[in-house]
């Protein structure tokens, strides 16, 4: 029978960017001020390309006290507190930055990159020399494709703070939207799949609609994304969605099933996912790895960043 460990392995010709994680790993190895003055180049280098569209309102709501306190202080105090965030080191909004949600912490540094343009925050110091060392992970970022440097410069930013306990269940995220009406509700076509509940999963994620989502799970299954540890039973999976994954275009472009031990199916999907940080400027090539039970349960998803745009053709078995 299938465990989650075995069921990770469904489909292990998918090739998935290393590179995100490998310069990540890299990328922590340097000094805080590094690391800061090398988000800021990357992110401007970007920024000649993409646009990140502004969080709204009731996101920044949550870090706004945060944002006011730090406009309020002297530039040096200021780049005190965000090398402290960078470093990892107790202080009190290292550690209040430790318990906001991914998109809190961006929209908290969203903001603080407008104030560093508009001078009301210390800037990267003129002419900052990179070390080496940084010089060479900024040039890596700048190689790969757009999908994943933003992979990248989140897995930065979801990184910082200090949070010594890890404690999930004290996050603080946004509101949660409501779902997309019925009426208003794009159908999934995947050319290659007509299984109800990998269609289903598509159209319900796409609406927000969590609460069904779940449903479509096994109590004990697993949803794994990019570059993390499954997420194990259907309470925690729910809170995932909820807190992380709102607002998020999925776009799949072909898939491919078979039937596997036990009664149960795996079927790969691959296509693109849009954040709505980023919109329809960015997709991120992905494959969904669906491993289902005999009664279309998920017991199983991977989702997996690509290591190239080729990966998206490859959906044969294994
Ligand atoms: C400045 C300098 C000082 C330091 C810092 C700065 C600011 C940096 C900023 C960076 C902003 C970066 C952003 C990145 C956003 C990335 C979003 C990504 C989203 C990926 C989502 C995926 C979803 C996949 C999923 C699917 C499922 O089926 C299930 C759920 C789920 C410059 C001031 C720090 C502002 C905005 C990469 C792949 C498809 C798994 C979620």
């Amino acid at each position: 029978m299938f465990t989650i460990d075995k069921a990770a392995q469904i489909f292990p010709d998918t090739r998935t960017a290393d590179a995100v994680p490998a310069i990540t790993a890299r990328y922590k190895l340097l000094s805080a001020e590094d690391q800061l003055a090398l988000i800021w180049f990357a992110y401007l280098e970007m920024g000649r390309t993409i646009t990140v569209a502004a969080p709204g309102a009731a996101r920044m709501a949550i870090a706004q006290p945060t944002l006011d306190e730090i406009t309020g202080m002297s530039f040096s105090e200021q780049s005190r507190v965000m090398c402290d965030l960078a470093g990892k080191v107790d202080a009190p909004i290292s550690k209040r930055y430790a318990f906001w949600s991914i998109n809190v912490k961006l929209g908290f540094w969203y903001e603080l990159g407008e104030l560093m343009r508009q001078g009301k925050v210390a800037p990267i110091p003129d002419g900052y020399k990179l070390s080496s060392n940084a010089n060479a992970v900024l040039e890596s970022v700048k190689k790969v494709e757009q999908g994943q440097q933003i992979s990248i410069l989140r897995n930065f930013v979801v990184d910082m703070g200090f949070d010594p306990d890890n404690d999930d269940s004290a996050i603080v995220s946004e509101p949660i939207v409501d779902p997309t009406p019925s009426e208003a509700r794009e159908k999934v076509f995947i050319p290659g799949v007509l299984n109800q509940t990998v269609l289903d999963y598509m159209e319900l994620l796409n609406s927000n609609d969590f609460d069904a989502l779940i449903k479509l799970f096994l109590s004990d299954g697993a949803l794994q994304p990019p570059f993390q540890r499954p997420i194990v039973g259907t309470d925690a999976i729910l809170k995932f969605f909820k807190r992380d994954c709102q607002n998020l275009k999925l776009i799949p472009k072909g898939g491919y099933g078979e039937p596997t031990d036990g009664g149960f199916n795996q079927i790969k999907v691959t296509g693109q996912v849009q954040t709505p940080w980023f919109g329809g400027e960015v997709g991120m090539n992905v494959a969904w790895r669906f491993l289902l039970d005999e009664n279309d349960k998920i017991y199983f998803v991977a989702i997996d960043l690509l290591a190239s745009p080729a990966e998206l053709l490859k959906l044969g078995g294994s």
